[in-house]
């Protein structure tokens, strides 16, 4: 623990008391007036709802500072290994709520903006703008473990990208996805601190020369052909109920030259900012991709530019507090997040030889010991590779210091297995088959003293199927980690009747420690806890209703069975699969063969990358599928299909509360991990699903009979695909999925345009490459099984219960523990702070 920080502190208030420390509401209306007058330019008489949420933001991020200010003090006191989180995206969602909870003054702020004239706190909440700095799951799970790092009081500053149009938004015109940009920051976002002094430099192109220094060493260095400097853009992360508080620091790009005088005069208006625009660009815009490679040339500018900009701040950081920089690894432990930031370790490794001199052997033992990397795909396509003419062009250094690892590294291969040329082609970190090109995963995996899997079948594949030899001549270097979710946001933030019932019958510590939520396995059957339990549910399905109708105006009924499908829109996912098995179920309404299934109310929502055809494709066909069913008066009370557009974290919050089934479909062996399918546990969801990623340990711990299983597992779908799998057995042998395939043939669900759906209907007849058609049958199984047990809602909640009492091993909380101790050797630092108040 570090010694008591005494700041000069500017907000009156006990901070030794680490809950509320002081701030009731008074203190939060005064801060809001004084911010509104002072900050906005407004009267309190003429504040708009836009006003007030700034307000009240920066009347909290005022709130802030001590402990923001006291956790970097601690640091500055006394050394502390600190974890640096390398990240392409941090899906951070909205900040408002969240630190009031954690802050302990959710009730606070709604006393004081009921002075204000407004109803309800969520009126404010309801305006605030999320950054979509990510696509999906990994930018997700970046934002969830700096929250677990903070609340565990482990120092942390996560490294990423400040991109000024984050995840495009999506409407729904016609059926189809329109993407939109995301103007962000159009508004003002106030939970930033620009941080200019700390600017760093970044070159790009150019060319290496060796010389001679003036002790006589023989060197390399870098002469770039051009540079951009990165601004630092911090986002306080707090912790809950603790005094730590951690740090997002997002680089913006500026140009180093912002104006070029000498064109100017000249009269080349135009030439005179290109420079500007062309350095602003690095941080213009996330790439809206997730799962293939864009392959661009920016992209690994930009993944070059944060990367340098973090290490170098870190290295300075070390300087500023007068650590020899030698040790650098007792100080900073590096997560990559994927391989987008693997730049890293050439980086690292330049940095220490040509700047500060350090020995290849040296350099090359910091790296190691610092750095680790988690993998969070197996897919083919998405494991990212640089052609090696834009590598060497764009990062000449670079190349030359990963053609010294991988030489030192194939060495190393040829002494362990000699005389095995294939191997030394397939571990080297250059691609020799077809046109060269970098491969990142080596980089990563070479670099790494620890490579994870993000759940335990993935885990296993990596070393199985991705990266055998890797895993042969280093087998401990190869670990797992489950993936986990903050239970934070993920049940007190967007559950609060959940959690206000949880605060009830087992006490509030279940937010910091969710293996208490087993307490709640007493209640199984006790009749009228599980009525209780469900009503909160219903709660949110009424909230959910509400808002289904004011986006779609489909009218939808709480008290049918809300089954949903949220996640990134993608073929291995098979959202199809679902919209098949949706037809399936009309068929036997309009046929009057559905005896006994459940009145349900199927949920999508999700983006699809702008330039996925395929996955577009499949958006168009559920509202195909969706405008048929809910014009139909058969339908009525049995059916209706929702997309919900422009899925996001703030929509995800509203979700997850209100879902009875959540689908989790997909191939097995494809999806790494999924974190939503805990989301939904939690909340008391039953899962419908593959044995693939996370869903295996979700099972394994709320026990199989509270589970949904269907299809082959990975093993099954290997066997298919070596036996050379053919999807048109399956449908042969299947008649409702044959009458589902004509329907759609027919163009039923397109207005007779019998052209449109096409593509999907011969990738799905054809090749079938994510195995639709051979899980088909049994997915329709198991959702007789769901409908069966729908019938008995007491029974449901039963499950339901059981599913939010075993999940708490989901916790970033545990995730974030086993980092710490078991890659990272990390400890907390609690931090203190004096009270010079009183
Ligand atoms: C997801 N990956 C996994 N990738 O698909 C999911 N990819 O199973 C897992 O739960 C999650 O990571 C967290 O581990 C992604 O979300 C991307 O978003 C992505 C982005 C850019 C390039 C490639």
């Amino acid at each position: 623990s570090s010694q008591p920080i005494d700041l000069r502190l500017p907000t009156p208030g006990c901070y030794a008391d680490p809950i509320k420390a002081g701030i009731d509401a008074d203190a939060v209306f005064d801060g809001m007036t004084e911010h509104l007058f002072f900050t906005l330019g407004k009267l309190a008489t003429s504040a708009s709802l836009r006003d007030l949420y700034m307000a009240l933001s920066y009347a909290v991020r005022d709130r802030l500072m001590t402990r923001y200010l006291a956790s970097q003090e601690a640091i500055r006191a006394k050394p502390h290994k600190t974890v640096a989180y390398f990240s392409a995206e941090f899906l951070i969602g909205p900040q408002l709520n969240n630190n009031l909870l954690n802050l302990g003054i959710q009730e606070e702020a709604e006393e004081a903006v009921k002075r204000f004239g407004i109803e309800s706190l969520n009126d404010i909440l309801e305006v605030e703008e999320e950054p979509g700095l990510g696509n999906g799951g990994l930018g997700r799970l970046a934002a969830c473990y700096m929250e677990s790092l903070a609340s565990l009081q482990v120092p942390a500053i996560g490294y990423g990208i400040r991109y000024e149009f984050g995840i495009f938004n999506q409407i729904i015109r016609d059926g189809w996805q329109i993407e939109v940009t995301d103007k962000w920051l159009k508004g003002g976002w106030p939970w930033e601190l620009p941080q200019p002094d700390e600017s760093c430099f970044v070159g790009f192109g150019g060319r290496t020369e060796n010389y001679i220094d003036d002790q006589g060493n023989y060197r390399s260095r870098w002469i770039p052909s051009e540079h951009a400097i990165g601004v630092p853009h911090d986002i306080p992360i707090l912790g809950y109920r603790v005094n730590n508080c951690d740090r997002l620091r997002l680089w913006r790009a500026d140009a180093t030259e912002s104006f070029d005088f000498y064109a100017f005069n000249i009269g080349d208006y135009y030439g005179a900012v290109e420079e500007k625009v062309a350095s602003e660009t690095i941080s213009k815009v996330l790439y809206p991709n997730d799962g293939t490679d864009e392959g661009r040339r920016l992209r690994l500018k930009q993944q070059h530019f944060f990367v340098s900009c973090s290490l170098q701040d870190m290295i300075r950081s070390l300087e500023t507090r007068n650590i020899p920089v030698e040790q650098f690894s007792e100080n900073w432990t590096v997560q990559l997040n994927d391989t987008h930031p693997a730049i890293a370790v050439a980086e690292l490794m330049r940095l220490l030889i040509d700047n500060h001199h350090f020995e290849w052997d040296q350099a090359w033992d910091i790296t190691n010991r610092s750095v680790a990397y988690t993998n969070h795909t197996l897919l083919p396509e998405a494991l990212e590779k640089w052609d090696l003419n834009l590598f060497k062009s764009l990062l000449p250094r670079h190349l030359e210091l990963i053609y010294e690892i991988n030489k030192r590294f194939l060495q190393q291969v040829r002494l362990r297995y000699p005389g095995n040329d294939l191997i030394l082609r397939k571990l080297s970190i250059i691609d020799e088959e077809g046109s060269k090109a970098v491969r990142m995963a080596h980089l990563a995996t070479i670099g790494a003293h620890n490579v994870n899997g993000v759940a335990a079948l993935h885990s296993d594949l990596i070393k199985r199927q991705l990266m055998p030899e890797f895993a042969d001549l280093w087998p401990e270097k190869f670990t797992n980690v489950t993936n986990g979710v903050t239970p934070r946001r993920w049940v007190a933030l967007s559950n609060p009747e959940l959690a206000s019932l949880l605060d009830q019958e087992i006490g509030s510590n279940w937010i910091t420690n969710m293996d208490l939520l087993t307490q709640l396995e007493e209640k199984e059957n006790d009749s009228n806890f599980l009525d209780v339990f469900g009503a909160t549910k219903l709660l949110g399905k009424r909230k959910l209703a509400g808002y289904i109708h004011r986006q779609t105006g489909i009218l939808v009924d709480p008290s049918t069975l809300f089954d949903v499908q949220v996640k990134r829109i993608h073929q291995y996912k098979r959202q199809h699969l679902n919209a098949l098995q949706i037809i399936a179920q009309y068929l036997r309404i309009k046929n009057g063969t559905a005896h006994s299934i459940a009145p349900r109310t199927v949920i999508f929502g999700g983006k699809a990358a702008p330039g996925y055809l395929m996955a577009k494709l499949m958006i168009r066909f559920i509202n195909g599928i969706a405008e048929v069913v809910n014009a139909d008066p058969d339908m009525d009370g049995k059916l209706r299909v929702v997309f919900l557009p422009d899925y996001n974290v703030k929509l995800g919050e509203q979700v997850y509360s209100a879902t009875d089934l959540s689908e989790q479909i997909s191939t097995a062996g494809k999806e790494a991990s999924g974190t939503g399918n805990m989301k939904f546990a939690m909340n008391g969801a039953l899962t419908i699903g593959t044995l693939d990623g996370a869903n295996v340990e979700i099972r394994d711990r709320v026990g199989k009979e509270n589970f949904f299983l269907f299809g082959k597992t990975e093993s099954e779908i290997m066997k298919l695909r070596k036996n050379g799998y053919d999807p048109k057995q399956y449908i042969e042998k299947s008649p409702e999925l044959s009458e589902a395939i004509r329907l759609i043939e027919l163009g039923h669900f397109s207005n007779g345009d019998n052209e449109l759906f096409r593509p999907l209907l011969n990738s799905l007849t054809g090749y079938d490459p994510f195995f639709v058609m051979a899980d088909f049958d049994d997915y329709l199984l198991a959702q007789d099984r769901v409908s069966k047990a729908w019938q008995n809602h007491k029974e449901w909640n039963r499950m339901a219960l059981l599913n939010t009492a075993r999940s708490g091993f989901f916790s970033s909380d545990r995730s974030i523990r086993e980092y710490c101790s078991s890659i990272w050797k990390v400890n907390p630092l609690e931090v203190e702070i004096t009270c010079n108040i009183n």
